[in-house]
């Protein structure tokens, strides 16, 4: 079992938390480690295994989406199976505790996994979309906007379009294209809230999500992070917990 953080240092975070007027939890692919999806770029993480540029970005799936469809049939097989984890749990009890209290609360997630609904979370900000939801890729007019597609295999590779026949591509959000400036904007707008922010299970290398503890860092508030590793966040933070977030987040709440 991996050490966790002296006591001294889960006291300073709770002392924060406890604190707080407005909380903002910032999570990543770690976070959901513990349920069993693999992350990006730990070892034997995904881009350790498949090669970004031929499975996330536009470019990719244009040039062939069966094989890219193929490759999220699989990533959503595995993700069916799995269950939130106490990580989750831990993030949708602090959730209900702030606004028992009427203080302010946000989950901002880069994971596409909708594990942080299925523990309870009432509203995340899911910067890189969803997994579950799909959108015609010619933008026709009733198709354009996310919807559900939840068949898990795919009946067809790769999948169509109900309303115009055309293939759908996954609602998530690849590498050089726009988040959705609505997602950015309520982000941004809850990181400027924050006093305080917990970040967890993140490398924090990938733009603009990375800026958001920054930002809080800005405007006088504090960062905790929370990873089984060092990351470039980890010498800014106020409080960094070292361990697997399985275990520090309950142990925090
Ligand atoms: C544990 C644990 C346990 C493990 N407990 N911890 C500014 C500067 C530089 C570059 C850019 C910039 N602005 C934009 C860019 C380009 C680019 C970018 O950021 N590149 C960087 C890599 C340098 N960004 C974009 O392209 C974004 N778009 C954009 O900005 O549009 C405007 C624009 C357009 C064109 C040009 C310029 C600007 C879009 C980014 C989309 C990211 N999408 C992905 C993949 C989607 C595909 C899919 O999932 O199917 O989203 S990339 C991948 O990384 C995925 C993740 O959400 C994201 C973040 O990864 P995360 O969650 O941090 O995972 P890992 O694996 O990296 O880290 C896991 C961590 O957990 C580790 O630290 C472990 O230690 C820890 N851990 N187990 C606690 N049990
Ligand atoms: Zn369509």
């Amino acid at each position: 079992m991996a050490t966790l953080p002296e006591r001294s240092l889960i006291d300073k975070a709770a002392d924060l938390i406890r604190g707080a007027q407005y909380l903002a939890v910032l999570t990543g692919a770690g976070v959901s480690a513990e349920s069993g999806v693999p992350t990006f770029r730990d070892k034997d993480g995904l881009w350790d295994k498949y090669d970004v540029t031929t499975l996330a970005t536009l470019d990719a799936f244009l040039a062939d989406p069966a094989f890219v469809w193929k490759w999220y049939d699989w990533r959503r097989t595995l993700i069916v199976k799995v269950a939130p984890n106490p990580a989750h749990d831990a993030i949708a009890k602090l959730e209900a505790r702030m606004k028992l209290a009427e203080k302010g609360f946000a989950l901002i997630t880069q994971n596409i996994d909708n594990l942080h609904r299925l523990a309870g979370s009432s509203d995340p900000i899911e910067l890189h979309g969803n997994i579950w939801k799909v959108r015609c890729l010619k933008s026709c007019r009733k198709g354009a906007a996310p919807f559900d597609l939840l068949d898990s295999p795919l009946k067809e590779i790769p999948p169509k379009c109900p309303h115009c026949g055309g293939i759908v591509r996954p609602h998530i959000v690849w590498f050089g294209e726009m988040l959705d400036p609505e997602d950015i904007r309520r982000a941004f707008e809850a990181a400027a809230q924050a006093d305080v922010m917990i970040v967890v299970g993140t490398s924090n290398l990938v733009y603009p999500s990375a800026a958001l503890p920054y930002h809080v860092m800005e405007d006088g508030g504090k960062v905790i992070e929370v990873n089984l590793g060092v990351t470039g966040l980890s010498g800014d933070a106020d409080v960094v917990l070292t361990g697997p977030a399985g275990e520090i987040l309950p142990k925090l709440v």
